[in-house]
């Protein structure tokens, strides 16, 4: 089965570069606000697990469609022999500076690739782009024309009546905000044009849907295990016997919190990594750590954690007191001793236990101290790393590779995210209660793998649907 090739083609600063970005998912293709970004043909093939699904030929935009059309037609024979003509003009002019777009983009088609021939639907039809067209229908080769809407102003109804006398297939395609299933559709349409291309391109649609979910399961893996490993750091620092705790707990404090920043931003580079986005520059709030932030209702809030999320939360004021006694029997938790011993209320020893850097002191055998931070048992510091990891994901899963600017993630869209359910956060809650006590790390990640698999399918189904869109330009 041979893997089909599309040459993308069309006037100049038409989106062809974004259209073969968006179809080969790759962010290495040069796409600029300039017309003659493209100067070269360059073939991106489409791979998938090693194997090539089909390539696309990105191609520079027509230049002098108009004379070139003249000479054809100054040679014309019969129509059987229309591709002959290109033919030749492709062989007189190859090696003169004055048709080398008109020859670069026609050569890989008269190799016999398939054309996808590209136009702006947000400005008006002209009579100037039909020599461009009557060149390609004289190659022969099947072909598609897509219409990709730029701009806000509409014509393609015009259009759609123009193209639709060289092509037998017409379709809009926004190059750079085409959700997942719009690119399907297209191979499949693609599928259409040819006989020997219904096969491999039907194939390769299957093959992307396969690989989109696992690149989904692989995301959700990585969310999780990177939860597990913030939930269960502990680091530690040796002193003397007489501890100057006034300069080491801070200083073993802002260490913890660095360190779990760092694990959330190797996550994003890793998600960023399995989408094939290996060029986004990230613009995110960091995660704010202080005791204070994961405790006020604005940083839930700003972390897409819902009014509903935070009464959920409250609930837990149970399991949070006994989560208390258990770090007291453990060993001398610092707080935990403090606020037992002044004898303080079941409200104060939940902010306690809540704390996102516990410090212990605890005593070496050989004499000396161990000062050690962590694990955290903040109740609401997993949910808002869960958050903060969705809406990453999701954002980076609905880019097309055609979109090169940075990626901002605010916390106002935060608020976009639908909150988790309930059933969610029990099977949640189970896992982190094992893990808040040290157990059952490498099931734990497996379950929360499952069911973070299952939340990032659920906001596909409810942010897909464009509302978490990026900006167009
Ligand atoms: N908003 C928006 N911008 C687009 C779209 N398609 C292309 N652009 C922008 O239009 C400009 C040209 O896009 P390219 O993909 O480089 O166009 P091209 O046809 O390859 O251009 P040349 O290589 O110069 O012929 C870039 O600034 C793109 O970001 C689109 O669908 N929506
Ligand atoms: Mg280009």
């Amino acid at each position: 089965m041979e893997a089909p090739i599309f040459a993308v083609v069309g006037h100049p600063n038409k989106g062809k570069s974004s259209m073969v970005a968006t179809l080969a998912a790759d962010d290495s293709v040069r796409i600029g606000p300039e017309a003659g970004t493209t100067r070269h043909c360059r073939a991106y093939p489409m791979t998938v697990d090693g194997q090539v699904l089909y390539t696309l030929v990105d191609t520079p935009g027509f230049q002098r469609s108009r004379r070139a059309w003249e000479w054809m037609r100054a040679h014309e024979t019969t129509a059987d022999r229309h591709v002959d003509v290109v033919r030749a003009f492709v062989e007189v002019h190859r090696h003169q500076s004055l048709f080398a777009a008109e020859c670069e983009l026609l050569e890989p088609i008269l190799r016999g690739a398939g054309i996808l021939y590209v136009v702006d639907g947000s400005v008006p039809y002209g009579e100037e782009y039909e020599p461009e067209m009557e060149i390609l229908r004289w190659t022969g080769q099947p072909s598609m024309a897509l219409i990709n809407p730029i701009g806000p102003a509409d014509y393609l109804e015009s259009w759609r009546r123009a193209l639709g006398q060289y092509f037998k297939v017409v379709r809009v395609f926004n190059a750079v905000m085409a959700e997942f299933h719009k690119r399907t559709e297209l191979l499949r349409g693609f599928g259409q044009l040819k006989e020997e291309w219904r096969e491999p391109l039907e194939h390769a649609a299957a093959s992307l849907e396969r690989d989109q979910q696992a690149k989904r399961a692989r995301a959700a893996r990585e969310v999780a295990d990177t939860l597990v490993a913030m939930l269960t750091h502990r680091i530690e620092t040796r002193t003397g016997p007489e501890p100057r705790l006034a300069i080491l707990r801070p200083e073993l404090e802002e260490r913890f919190r660095a360190d779990l920043r760092r694990l959330e931003q190797r996550c994003r580079d890793r998600v960023e990594a399995i989408y094939a986005h290996r060029r986004v520059a990230r613009r995110e709030p960091t995660l704010e750590l202080g005791e204070e932030d994961l405790f006020a209702e604005r940083t839930w809030l700003a972390f897409g954690l819902s009014r509903r999320d935070l009464a959920a939360t409250g609930a837990m004021g149970g399991a949070a007191t006994g989560a208390l006694v258990d770090a007291h029997l453990g060993g001398a938790s610092l707080l935990a001793g403090a606020v037992l011993g002044a004898g303080i209320g079941a409200s104060l020893a939940w902010w306690a236990v809540g704390r996102l850097v516990t410090i212990r002191i605890l005593n070496l055998p050989l004499g000396g101290k161990a000062l050690v931070a962590g694990p955290t048992r903040n109740p609401n510091f997993p949910y808002v790393v869960i958050n903060r990891a969705r809406y990453h994901r999701l954002r980076i899963s609905l880019r097309t590779h055609a979109i090169q600017g940075e990626l901002a993630l605010t916390a106002d869209s935060h608020e976009t995210m639908e909150s988790l359910t309930s059933e969610v956060r029990r099977e949640f809650e189970a896992v982190f209660a094992k893990l808040r006590k040290g157990r059952e790390a490498v099931d734990g990640a497996l379950r929360l793998a499952a069911t973070i698999e299952r939340v990032f399918a659920d906001d596909e189904r409810s942010g897909g649907a464009g509302r978490l869109g990026e900006p167009s330009r």
